[in-house]
C-alpha cells in the first residue's frame, strides 16, 4: 500500500459574496480531471481533508468515505448547477411525495452515473485497494418496505436520467426496515441502524430547517370584516433537510431527493432554562425527534398510530413549504401553482398534503376557498398501490382532530361540497352517498385517505393495467362515474440502470456487444436481440452468463450465509413481502410435494429435476401467520436439504435479510421466476420485470403486470396457470371450500398431511396447524385451488428446462422483449397522462 497523500490543498477560493471579482468565485469550483491520476489525488486529498486521515492509517470506513466524497465531488458542479436552473426557469416541477425510497446501495450507482467507475477502480488500485472491497463496506439505506418504496427509488433515477425537473421528498428514518435474523427458523427483528458510521451521500442543513406544528385549536378571527379561521397549534417540531444527489445516467443532470429529519426546535431547549426541568425538556426532545426514528415495518394492515400519521403530515408539510419557499419564484401568483407544479402521491400515506395545501393557501396566503380548492385540484395527483380492502389507509377523526384539528374542519368542508355535488349530479341516493363519503361511519368514523385522495387529485392511476381496471370497476366504481377520465393507468418499471447494467454486468457486456449500449437509456432496443435467439453461439454465451451469474450467488451466499446453490440445479426464486396473498405457502406446497414423492418412491430419484430453491422474505413483525409461514419454510428447508435420500436434487435456502443488495445477485442467477399470487391480488410486482429482463423464466397467476410480461413474451415464453381474476370472483361467489380440493386431489393431501403430522416439526403437531387449518378451511387466498394447476406447470417447468437449448432461446426473448418495463418508460406515461410537464431541460 502506497503511503503517498494528497500534495498540499489547492488554493481553493473561500465562497464570496456577490458581486466577488475573484474569477474562482463565479461558478462552483470543479475537481480535478476525471482521470486515473486527478482521481488518485482527489481521493487523497477527502482522505485527508475530509476524513482527516493519512492512507496508512485508515481503515476500511475511511477510505470508502473517502471515495463517496470523492466522487460526490465530481457530481457537485452539476448538482449546483441543477438545483439553480430548477428555480431559474421556473418549469413545471414534478414534487414526489413518497413515505419510502428503498434506495439500495449508492456507490455503484453513483460511479456509474458519472461515467467513473473504471478510473476510480484503476485510481485505488494504484493506491493499493480494491473497489470490489470497498463497495462491500456500504450499508444500504433500506428506507422502505418493499415495491413501492424500491419504486419511488427506481422514478428518482429515471427522472434524473430523463432530465425531468423534479425533486424527491421523504423521510430520513433513523433506522429503516429492520434487519431479519432467524433463530430455530423463526424471524426475529434485529435494528437497522445504517448511521451508525454516518452517511457520506448525505448534506444536512440544518439551518434551512422547516417548522411542522401538531396538535392545538383553531379559532376564527375578524380580518377586516372577512371571519378567517386559523390554527393556533401546541406543538412544533424542526424538519431538517437532509439533501442525497440523484445522478442522471451519464447526462450530466443531478437531481435532488430531500429527505426530512426531525429535530426538537429550540422552544424545547429554550424550556430547560426557562423551567428549569431538565428532564421534562429530554423527554420532549426524544418525543419531538421520535418522528423520523423509524420506519413502519408493516405494509399490509395499516395499524392507524398516531406516531405514522405525525410521520406522514411531518414530511409532507415540510415538503411543501419548502416548495413554495426555496423553489417558487419571489412573487409567484399562487393561483397558478398548477403550472409551477405537480405532487404526485406515492400511495396514501402523502395524503394529508392535500388540506395542507388548503390551509396554507386559505389561512395563510388569504386565498378564498373556492380559488384555493382549483390550485389545490391541479397540483395533485394519486397513485394507488394496492387492491387489497385492508390496506386502504383510514384515519380516524378523533386521532386526526387531536393531531391536526384545522386539517380535519378542512376535510369536512371537502366532504361536504364534494357531497353537495353528488347528490346535484345523481340525486338523493343515500347508499351512494354513504358509500362515496370522505367520512366512514363505521366501524369508527373515520377520513378514507384513498377517496380524499381521488377527489384531490387530477388525475388517479393504477400501476399494472387489470390493477387500473379492478381499481375503476370494483374499488373506486362510483368515482369512476363521477369524474370520467380521471382514472388512467401507467405500468410500474424498473431502472435498468441498476437492475440490469450494475446487477449484471456480464449479461450487460453481452448485450452491448450485440447491440450497442443505447439499450441502457432506451430499454426498447433489447428488441434488437430478437434474432439472436436463434444465435447457436449467442444461446452458449448467455448460458454461460447465466452460469457465472450462479457461481457469483454461490460465492456471496456462501460468503453471507454459508448456503450453496446445487450445481447444475434449475434456480427457482420467490423473493417479496411475505404475504398470505402473494401465496409462498403454493411454493412450498410444490417443495413438500416434491419432498413427499421421493421419499415414498413414489417419484423415482433420477426423474427428479435437480433445483434449489431460493426464497427471501420479510414479515410484518405484527403479522402472525406470515411469520408462522417463515417458520415452515425454515422447517421444510432444514429436513429436505438434510434428508440424504434426496441426493442434494432438492434444497432450499432462505437467507435471512432479503434486501435491494441481495437482489442484485439472486435476480441474474434465476431461471425461474416465482410470480404466483392469487388473481387480482398483486396490483403490479416490480420483481417479476427485474427477473424477466435478467434471463428468468416466469411462472405466474394472470395477475398485476404478469399479464403484460406474458403478453409481451409470449405464451410459449412463460408458465401461466391458476384461476383469472373473473374465476376468483365466481369461485369466491359460489363460496371457496377448500377441503373440497383438498379431497380431490391425492398428492395434495399428501402434502398438507404430511406438514399437519408434524415432519417439519420434530413430530410437534402444533406448531403449523394454524396453517394446515387456514389451507383446509379458510384461506381467503385459494391456494388449494390453484394446486393442482401450479403442479401441472412446474411439470413444464421441468420438461422444458431438460430442453436445455429450448430454455436458453426462451430466455434470450424474455430479455428482448421487455424492454417495455424500464421505469424510463413509466415516467414518460406520467408525463403524457398525468403530469404534462415541458420537454426536457
Ligand atoms: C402500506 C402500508 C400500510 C400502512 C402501514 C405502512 C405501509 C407501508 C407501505 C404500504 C404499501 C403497501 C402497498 C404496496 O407496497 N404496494 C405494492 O406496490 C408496488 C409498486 O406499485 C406493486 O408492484 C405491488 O404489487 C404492490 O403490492
Amino acid at each position: 500500500m502506497t503511503t503517498a497523500d494528497a500534495p498540499h490543498p489547492h488554493d481553493a477560493a473561500a465562497p464570496h459574496p456577490e458581486g466577488a471579482t475573484h474569477p474562482l468565485a463565479l461558478a462552483p469550483v470543479t475537481p480535478p480531471p476525471a482521470t486515473v491520476d486527478g482521481f488518485v489525488a482527489e481521493f487523497l486529498r477527502t482522505l485527508n481533508f475530509d476524513c482527516g486521515v493519512a492512507l496508512s492509517a485508515s481503515t476500511a470506513n475511511d477510505r470508502y468515505v473517502a471515495l463517496a466524497h470523492t466522487v460526490r465531488d465530481y457530481l457537485m458542479g452539476r448538482w449546483l448547477e441543477d438545483l439553480r436552473q430548477q428555480k431559474e426557469t421556473q418549469a413545471k416541477s414534478v414534487c414526489y411525495l413518497s413515505a419510502e425510497y428503498l434506495l439500495g446501495r449508492q456507490l455503484d450507482n453513483n460511479l456509474l452515473a458519472s461515467g467513473l467507475t473504471e478510473i476510480a477502480a484503476e485510481a485505488l488500485a494504484a493506491c493499493g485497494l480494491s473497489l470490489d472491497e470497498l463497495r462491500e463496506h456500504e450499508i444500504e439505506p433500506g428506507l422502505g418496505n418493499g415495491g413501492l418504496g424500491r419504486l419511488a427509488a427506481c422514478f428518482i433515477d429515471s427522472l434524473a436520467t430523463l432530465g425531468v425537473p423534479s425533486i424527491g421528498y421523504g423521510i430520513r428514518y433513523e433506522y429503516g426496515i429492520f434487519r431479519q435474523t432467524f433463530e430455530d427458523g423463526q424471524q426475529v427483528e434485529q435494528p437497522d441502524a445504517w448511521l451508525t458510521l454516518g452517511s457520506p451521500w448525505e448534506f444536512p442543513h440544518p439551518e434551512r430547517a422547516q417548522l411542522v406544528s401538531f396538535g392545538g385549536r383553531t379559532e376564527t378571527y375578524d380580518d377586516g370584516g372577512v371571519t378567517r379561521t386559523r390554527w393556533v397549534p401546541a406543538w412544533n417540531v424542526s424538519a431538517i433537510p437532509c439533501n442525497y444527489m440523484v445522478p442522471g445516467f451519464e447526462n450530466g443532470r443531478v437531481n435532488t431527493l430531500r429527505l426530512w429529519r426531525a429535530k426538537a426546535t429550540d422552544a424545547f431547549d429554550l424550556r430547560i432554562f426557562n423551567s428549569g426541568d431538565y428532564e421534562e425538556a429530554v423527554r420532549a426532545q426524544t418525543f419531538a425527534e421520535n418522528i423520523s426514528k423509524v420506519l413502519y415495518p408493516e405494509d399490509s394492515t395499516p395499524q392507524g398510530k398516531e406516531l405514522r400519521l405525525q410521520q406522514q403530515y411531518f414530511f409532507v408539510a415540510a415538503s411543501i413549504h419548502d416548495f413554495l419557499d426555496t423553489m417558487l419564484a419571489e412573487g409567484y401568483d399562487l393561483a397558478k401553482l398548477g403550472d409551477r407544479v405537480i405532487f404526485q402521491l406515492n400511495d396514501t400515506h402523502p395524503v394529508i398534503a392535500v388540506p395542507e395545501l388548503m390551509r396554507v393557501l386559505v389561512d395563510e396566503r388569504g386565498m378564498d376557498w373556492d380559488a384555493a380548492w382549483a390550485v389545490t385540484r391541479r397540483c395533485f395527483a394519486y397513485t394507488c398501490h394496492t387492491l387489497l380492502p385492508e390496506a386502504l389507509e383510514v384515519w380516524s377523526v378523533d386521532l386526526l382532530g387531536r393531531l391536526l384539528p384545522r386539517h380535519l374542519e378542512i376535510i369536512y368542508r371537502i366532504n361536504e361540497e364534494f357531497l353537495a355535488a353528488v347528490r346535484a349530479r345523481f340525486g338523493d341516493d343515500e347508499l351512494r352517498i354513504r358509500n362515496m363519503s370522505i367520512i366512514a361511519e363505521f366501524p369508527e368514523r373515520a377520513v378514507r385517505m384513498a377517496y380524499l385522495a381521488t377527489v384531490a387529485g387530477s388525475k388517479v392511476n393504477g400501476v399494472a393495467e387489470l390493477h387500473s381496471q379492478l381499481l375503476r370497476e370494483k374499488v373506486l366504481p362510483d368515482f369512476d362515474a363521477f369524474y370520467p377520465g380521471k382514472f388512467t393507468n401507467v405500468t410500474n418499471g424498473v431502472t435498468p440502470r441498476r437492475f440490469l447494467r450494475l446487477a449484471n454486468p456480464a449479461l450487460s457486456s453481452l448485450i452491448t456487444e450485440a447491440i450497442g449500449e443505447g439499450w441502457v437509456t432506451d430499454l426498447e432496443r433489447l428488441r434488437e436481440l430478437e434474432p439472436f435467439a436463434d444465435d447457436a453461439g449467442f444461446r452458449a454465451s448467455f448460458a454461460e452468463v447465466k452460469a457465472a451469474n450462479k457461481r457469483r450467488l454461490n460465492d456471496v451466499l456462501h460468503a453471507r450465509d454459508g448456503m450453496r446453490v446445487g450445481d447444475g440445479h434449475l434456480v427457482d426464486v420467490m423473493v417479496k413481502r411475505l404475504h398470505e396473498y402473494k401465496r409462498q405457502l403454493l411454493k412450498v406446497l410444490h417443495v413438500v410435494s416434491e419432498y413427499e414423492g421421493v421419499i415414498s418412491g413414489r417419484i423415482p430419484l433420477e426423474q427428479l429435476q435437480p433445483r434449489t430453491v431460493v426464497f427471501g422474505a420479510k414479515a410484518a413483525p405484527g403479522y402472525a401467520m406470515a411469520k408462522r409461514i417463515i417458520h415452515l419454510i425454515n422447517a421444510v428447508g432444514s429436513t429436505v436439504n438434510a434428508d440424504t435420500r434426496l441426493d442434494g436434487r432438492l434444497q432450499v435456502l432462505f437467507p435471512p435479510n432479503y434486501n435491494v443488495t441481495l437482489a442484485e445477485s439472486v435476480i441474474p442467477a434465476a431461471d425461474l421466476s416465482e410470480q404466483i399470487s392469487l388473481a387480482g391480488k398483486e396490483a403490479s410486482g416490480t420483481g417479476n420485470m427485474k427477473f424477466a429482463l435478467n434471463g428468468a423464466l416466469t411462472i405466474g397467476t394472470d395477475d398485476g403486470a404478469n399479464v403484460e410480461i406474458r403478453e409481451l413474451v409470449g405464451d410459449e415464453n412463460f408458465f401461466l396457470f391458476g384461476m383469472a381474476e373473473p374465476e376468483v370472483e365466481a369461485l369466491s361467489a359460489r363460496g371457496y371450500r377448500p377441503s373440497e380440493f383438498y379431497q380431490a386431489d391425492a398428492g395434495l393431501r399428501r402434502a398438507i398431511d404430511l406438514i399437519a403430522s408434524g415432519s417439519f416439526s420434530a413430530g410437534d403437531r402444533s406448531v403449523f396447524e394454524p396453517i394446515v387449518s387456514n389451507l383446509l378451511y379458510e384461506d381467503r387466498f385459494m391456494v388449494l385451488a390453484d394446486y393442482a394447476s401450479y403442479m401441472a406447470a412446474q411439470d413444464r417447468v421441468d420438461a422444458a428446462y431438460r430442453d436445455g437449448d429450448r430454455w436458453i432461446r426462451s430466455a434470450i426473448l424474455n430479455v428482448a422483449r421487455c424492454g417495455f418495463f424500464s421505469s424510463d418508460r413509466s415516467i414518460h406515461d406520467y408525463i403524457d397522462r398525468i403530469w404534462h410537464t415541458p420537454p426536457m431541460i
